[in-house]
């Protein structure tokens, strides 16, 4: 393989085919695609970088399967991210978390072999206040017969993923993404309209310096939920404090921890009692990545990427960071679980 340090100029397409020589079976279908999502982030970059200025702020009169008021933004990025990928003959279907169903291949196009599931603006409630919002993806490969894809295809477990990665539309635009050879970063040029490898195979400390959970659930929390964050934040003299930071964007806060070391925690409250974070689109896309950078993922009872998922919306309370952190998480939430103590189990996945 050849090893690209952040000096030399390497575009990400120029990147995607020296990875895709490391498997000598390789058709470019997934090559193809991963072009495909780098421009539609392009584009969905100039709608983010614009908005300010267009009438796009604010939001629609729409309401996505969420229940949530679609933003403008939301909106045209669900748009851009199918049309970008929805001919090219790599797919046999998609999943959004903008749309309530399966997004099929039209008729008149070619099905392939890939399924894409992606949540197109994760963070949308921050656009108007111009905080860093996110593309998450996830790619697995059909299993089901036929040509089309089907629900099976979409509801496997994290561990099935080819590819994943988010983009994040912050200070600057960046991609990050694995094909399960590392974890590689990729800044957007924009006087170019090229991403350029920035940061090559990514680690993420084992030990975090942030913490990122929304505090205001506390009171919320199951009792061993509340220890743990104490544990974090240095109350019971057993780890040095971690330094709070939640933006309140999955991918702002994940990103910062990825890079700086750092454990993302969106527990299981009373007011969501599967947590609010989507297993597909969200925590298992963000796992891959983590793992190949050296952390780790949980609901809290179980690695992320071996839960197997039900629904396509399906929630599910996500630990995910630094290694050292996240095996806290589960030694004091698994044990909790593995006791049967009447609380409810911390990591129960649902809809
Ligand atoms: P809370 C944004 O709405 C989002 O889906 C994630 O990007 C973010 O991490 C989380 O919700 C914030 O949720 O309940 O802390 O406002």
């Amino acid at each position: 393989m050849v090893k690209h340090t952040a000096t030399s100029v390497v575009t990400i397409e120029r990147f995607i085919i020296e990875q895709e020589k490391l498997h000598p079976e390789a058709t470019g279908e997934l090559s193809g695609l991963l072009y495909d999502l780098a421009l539609a982030a392009k584009m969905i970059a100039n709608k983010v970088r614009s908005a300010g200025l267009a009438d796009i702020l604010g939001a629609t009169d729409l309401e996505n399967v969420q229940g949530e008021t679609q933003q403008k933004l939301d909106v045209l990025a669900n748009e851009i991210i199918v049309k970008a990928v929805d001919h090219g003959g790599r797919l046999c279907a998609m999943a959004s978390e903008e749309e309530p169903d399966i997004i099929e291949i039209p008729e008149n196009f070619r099905c392939g072999k890939y399924c894409l599931l992606f949540d197109p603006l994760d963070g949308s409630s921050n656009i108007d206040v111009n905080v860093p919002v996110g593309t998450i993806f996830s790619v697995v490969r059909k299993i089901t017969r036929g040509s089309r894809g089907e629900m099976e295809d979409m509801l496997q477990p994290g561990r099935r993923q080819v590819a994943a990665g988010y983009v994040i539309y912050g200070s600057s635009t960046m991609l990050v993404y694995t094909t399960g050879q590392g974890a590689h970063g990729f800044t957007l040029d924009p006087s170019l309209g090229e991403f350029l490898l920035s940061h090559p195979n990514i680690r993420t400390p084992d030990v975090g310096r942030y913490l990122s959970v929304n505090d205001s659930y506390h009171s919320q929390w199951e009792p061993p939920v509340q220890n743990l964050m104490n544990y974090y934040r240095g109350q019971d003299g057993n780890r040095q404090p971690m330094n709070t930071r939640y933006v309140g964007s999955l991918v702002a806060d994940f990103h910062r921890n990825l890079l700086g070391g750092g454990l993302f925690a969106y527990p299981a409250n009373r007011r969501n009692k599967h947590g609010k974070l989507r297993l597909l689109y969200e925590a298992s896309p963000l796992s891959f990545i983590v793992e190949q950078a050296g952390g780790a993922a949980t609901d809290g009872i179980q690695r992320i990427l071996d839960v197997q998922p039900t629904e396509l919306h399906q929630r599910t309370p996500l630990f995910i960071g630094s290694k050292n952190d996240v095996d806290a998480a589960l030694a004091m939430l698994g044990a909790q679980h593995k006791s049967g103590d009447s609380l409810a189990p911390v990591g129960s996945v649902g809809a």
